[in-house]
């Protein structure tokens, strides 16, 4: 039976942002998640009989809410839902799903690096049929559905068995649970030369992943345990727990310190690695070699045809404005076209979509390519994997090559987390006016070229997205650029992204802050930042 229940709606999604992500007791409240989904339905149409992918990274909430939106879907009239088993699928998983299974869209639930449980944070995405982020124009129409919906369409049954395969009907719609990693890691085996791999380790290659204790864990398991016959124990945190066992499931060097330590360290394995709670990012450390982001963004597409997937080049290389210009002598290199878009991954689907770019990437340690519409945390390891058995190389030795060819980016961020949203808008705002008045002054003895306010035409549909975030244009390649944060559930983030090219090989081995250091000084001068935050140092630097 389908019962209609009135509401009033408090939803205060943010305008802009490609999803809901907030604390999880906020998502307790009464009929809040039922809000939210029911509003995603109410600004779609034509789905009536099609199919649902639903799945999330396993966190606190995650089985609940999955029931909830199973019998809301069923109420709105879905054929069909694709459940993970036991609710598990990573965001690429759920990407790659709703394109082998040709589905209407999917719903993922997760809040991504932030931690989890209780007292952590949740957060629902819309993903629409070509597998990516639903655009503007959709999370638009959600947004403002939140702010009128008054009632919500949702069967009486009882939930759903989620942890066993197969089918089970629910009112009219047919709920398919299906295994979380099996078509996932179908689609890695026609990319990558699994052979080629399975190869390297059986002659020694070694290899640590840690999936802290969040969604790719029983993926790490299969591929690289199962498939490539990387040794037991090569994953661990490999369960997915609904509080992430505690810790916040962020691979960067602070929350995964432990696996920077053991790859600096004499016990160090050929390849350390890690992904975030949804299994969107990738972290990639060779013996006594970090590699930044950017720099992994370079070396993958340079080296991306040395995987079957990517043996006949690549169309084009797609960054987000932060991300360093490392890619861009890539592509230059190559002679294929770069795009710099605003962050976000929605931004590469258009890109993706029309065949422009081959591989995208974000200085946040997302790299992806178009295998999905979504960054992929398993597959940059495995293209890293590919090379490395291709090119019978360290990482060490691929990296510096990659400088000696190219030239090395120093690469920063500096992050100012939980800071007072007042101040942050005014430095922001105070950046802003003052654009007009740096271009061709000199600080420090560095001339500024040019600086502005990134703003996005998307090339293919032309829509435009302004505001993305301060650039400033350095002397000798070296930039600025200041943006706030959109994913942040406390306060506000400013994050600080400080860049400085260096072609000549003697000078490539400076420790990243020092090589780096006027420019951090000039990054704090320029936009006042302990005048408006309150704040002399950066809570995170990646
Ligand atoms: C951050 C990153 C951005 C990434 C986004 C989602 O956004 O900087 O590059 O696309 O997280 O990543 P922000 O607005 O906080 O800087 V995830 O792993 O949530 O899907
Ligand atoms: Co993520």
């Amino acid at each position: 039976m389908i019962k209609t229940i009135t509401t009033i709606p408090y939803l205060d999604q943010q305008p802009g942002t490609s999803g809901l992500r907030k604390k999880t007791t906020v998502f307790q409240q009464v009929h809040y998640i039922e809000n939210f989904i029911q509003s995603i339905f109410d600004s779609l149409s034509g789905y009536a009989g099609q199919t649902l992918v639903v799945g999330g990274d396993g966190r606190f909430l995650n089985r609940s809410a999955i029931q909830t939106i199973l019998k809301i879907a069923a109420a709105n009239g879905f054929g069909r839902t694709l459940v993970g088993c036991g609710g598990i699928l990573s965001t690429p998983a759920v990407s790659a799903l709703i394109r082998s299974r040709k589905a209407f869209g999917g719903v993922v639930l997760s809040a991504s690096h932030n931690p989890g449980g209780p007292n952590g944070d949740f957060g629902i995405k819309y993903n629409i049929g070509n597998g990516g982020p639903a655009p503007e124009k959709i999370t638009e129409a959600i947004f403002t559905r939140t702010r009128t919906i008054d009632a919500f369409r949702i069967v009486d049954d009882p939930d759903v068995d989620i942890d066993r395969i197969g089918e089970t009907s629910l009112g009219d719609m047919m709920v398919e649970v299906v295994d979380s990693v099996e078509n996932y890691d179908a689609l890695m085996q026609s990319i990558f030369d699994f052979d080629l791999i399975r190869a390297a380790f059986h002659e020694g290659l070694t290899m640590r992943f840690d999936a802290m204790s969040a969604v790719t864990g029983p993926y790490a398991h299969v591929i690289l345990e199962n498939l490539l016959g990387a040794a037991k124990g090569t994953v661990i945190n490999g369960s997915p727990l609904p509080d992430f066992g505690g810790h916040h499931p962020d691979p960067n060097l602070l929350h995964a310190r432990h696996l920077y330590d053991l790859a600096m360290s004499d016990a160090a394995p050929d390849l350390c690695a890690a992904s975030d709670g949804d299994g969107d990012r990738n972290l990639v450390i060779g013996r006594g070699r970090f590699v930044t982001p950017s720099d992994s963004l370079a070396i993958l597409a340079a080296n991306a045809h040395l995987a079957p997937g990517y043996k006949n080049g690549l169309a084009g290389i797609a960054r987000s404005m932060p991300t360093s210009a490392a890619a861009d002598r890539v592509a230059a290199k190559l002679g294929v076209p770069l795009y710099e878009t605003p962050t976000g991954w929605k931004f590469f689907g258009n890109l993706l979509d029309a065949g422009l770019a081959t591989i995208c990437g974000e200085e946040s340690a997302g790299a992806g390519s178009d295998h999905l519409r979504e960054k992929d945390g398993l597959w940059a390891i495995l293209l890293w994997l590919n090379i490395i058995a291709a090119r019978k190389e360290s990482v060490d030795v691929i990296v510096r090559r990659h400088w000696a060819d190219y030239g090395r980016n120093y690469y920063s961020r500096h992050d100012y987390e939980e800071i007072d949203s007042d101040g942050a808008n005014a430095l922001i705002a105070a950046l802003r006016e003052s654009l007009p008045r740096l271009k061709g002054k000199k600080y420090r003895a560095i001339d500024v070229l040019d600086a502005d306010d990134f703003a996005y035409r998307d090339p293919v549909d032309g829509s435009e997205t302004s505001r993305q975030g301060v650039r400033i244009l350095l002397g000798d390649g070296a930039r600025l650029v200041y943006r706030l944060s959109g994913t942040g559930t406390a306060g506000a983030t400013l994050r600080v992204y400080i860049e400085r090219y260096e072609p000549e090989p003697s000078r490539q081995y400076m420790e990243t802050q020092t090589a780096l250091a006027d420019l951090v000084a000039l990054s704090r001068e320029l936009a006042g930042i302990e005048r408006f935050t309150g704040r002399n140092a950066p809570s995170v630097i990646t």
